[in-house]
């Protein structure tokens, strides 16, 4: 690593030998899952660049944007709406983390049975092995789940900076107006942040550049439809991951480049594996950098992973926010508009999910679907079973997994894994 990265990191308050252990563990577990996969589309090398970078080009770029004035804002959720956070001259980074660390440290605060997402998201502040979060000037924690919103306050007294966003769990019109009114707080929290005034003009093009990137990952997806799938799921999930910390406008440059180059493999009738490989729709919690431990589990086994109902995927990148709005109130209700039908476990009922796996298990023609619980999750596990049902009534094969970010199960799982993929050939 460069002097300069080195330097970066220190003043950042990194510590410099746990992080140059996590990514050790980081290039180990890339160059060993994704680099070893056969038959990648050769734009993919945006991806691999990207990583090799994770924690270097991409937090020099946004500590310059800093020193220019510009804001940086960390979020664990889906529902930070981004298009705010540009509008009042600032960027949004997703932080959630996909590895444990420093566990022994993280069993002080939170209990041993709480969802590793969360641990490890702690492990990563009290590691200090993060730039992106060291670098925040606003930390955005949201009540969604029990185990987040107990997070958040352990949180509050480890970093100077968190605010915290209440969401409703209902989808009526109470809900919505809840959001409304947290979404204007927001608003004036940014302004608050950044002393930048939002009006209409500076909303709008925050949301057409988030719509801009969101364009360019729906491209990518509904490419995947096509069978053979062009791409595997591995890369196609690194889109997701590096969608959420990438620059919007260069993510979406480079992922349209990708998506010509599949484009031509589809007409050429290539895939990333071969046309009878079982197409897996996954389902569930999402997935943060660097968990791949399923999917590379899926496609080590022979299927291709087609779709990810996930906020790491379609649920968190699905819909655009109206653009055609003339004052700030008619296009912060584009923006309500748009969250507001997010389909997070954390609402009750939550039909609407049910109804997008039936749609998305459809459109990507998948011959079954994993549904992947994270360990104490119960929003998402306890979802599993009606899921399992609603899709088994449509003669959809599941597989209901349930893990952590442990290497413990792994034997386990690719027992249940290739039973599975066994069953759908
Ligand atoms: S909108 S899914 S990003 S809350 S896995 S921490 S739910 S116990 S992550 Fe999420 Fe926002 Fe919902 Fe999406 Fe809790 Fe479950 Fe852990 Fe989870």
């Amino acid at each position: 690593m460069s002097e300069a990265n080195r330097r970066m990191w220190t003043e950042l308050g990194l510590d410099l030998q746990a992080h140059d252990q996590l990514l050790s563990v980081l290039s180990d577990a890339y160059q060993q899952i994704h680099l070893s996969q056969k038959n990648r589309p050769e734009s993919t090398s945006y991806f691999d660049f990207v990583m090799s970078e994770i924690h270097c080009q991409r937090i020099g770029e946004l500590l310059q944007e800093k020193q220019q004035g510009r804001k940086l804002v960390g979020s664990y959720c889906v529902f930070v709406p981004e298009e705010i956070v540009q509008a009042a001259n600032a960027t949004l980074v997703g932080l959630c983390s996909g590895a444990d660390f420093a566990e022994e440290e993280v069993e002080k605060y939170l209990p041993r049975n709480t969802c590793s997402l969360i641990k490890s998201s702690l492990g990563f502040k009290l590691g200090r092995v993060c730039p992106f979060l060291e670098g925040s000037d606003m930390i955005v924690g949201e009540n969604t789940c029990d185990g987040k919103k107990k997070f958040y306050e352990t949180l509050r007294d480890l970093v100077p900076n968190l605010y915290v966003m209440d969401l409703p769990q209902m989808k009526s019109e109470q809900g919505r107006q809840m959001l409304r009114a947290e979404f204007y707080r927001f608003l004036e929290a940014m302004q608050d942040l950044t002393g930048f005034q939002v009006d209409a003009a500076a909303l709008q093009n925050g949301i057409r550049m988030v719509n801009e990137k969101r364009r360019a990952i729906h491209r990518l997806q509904s490419l995947r439809t096509a069978d053979p799938a062009p791409i595997s799921g591995l890369d196609a999930l690194l889109a997701s991951q590096i969608f959420l910390y990438e620059d919007p406008r260069r993510f979406a440059r480079e992922v349209h480049k990708i998506c010509d180059e599949l484009e031509e493999r589809i007409e050429r009738g290539e895939g990333a594996f071969p046309a009878n490989a079982p197409r897996i729709l996954v389902s569930g919690c999402p997935m943060a950098v660097p968990n791949w431990k399923v999917p590379h589990m899926v496609e080590s086994a022979g299927a291709v992973i087609v779709g990810e109902e996930s906020c790491v995927g379609e649920r968190g990148s699905r819909n655009q926010t109206g653009e055609d709005g003339e004052t700030l109130e008619e296009l912060m209700e584009a923006v309500i508009e748009r969250y507001f039908q997010i389909d997070c476990a954390i609402f009750t009922p939550n039909p609407d999910r049910t109804e997008h796996i039936l749609d998305m298990a459809k459109r990507y023609r998948a011959d079954g679907v994993i549904h992947y619980g994270l360990q104490f999750c119960q929003p998402y596990l306890m979802e599993s079973f009606g899921v399992e049902k609603a899709l088994e009534d449509k003669g959809i094969p599941v597989l209901r997994l349930e893990t952590d970010y442990s290497q413990e199960d792994l034997g386990q799982l690719q027992t249940r894994v290739e039973a599975f993929l066994e069953l759908l050939k």
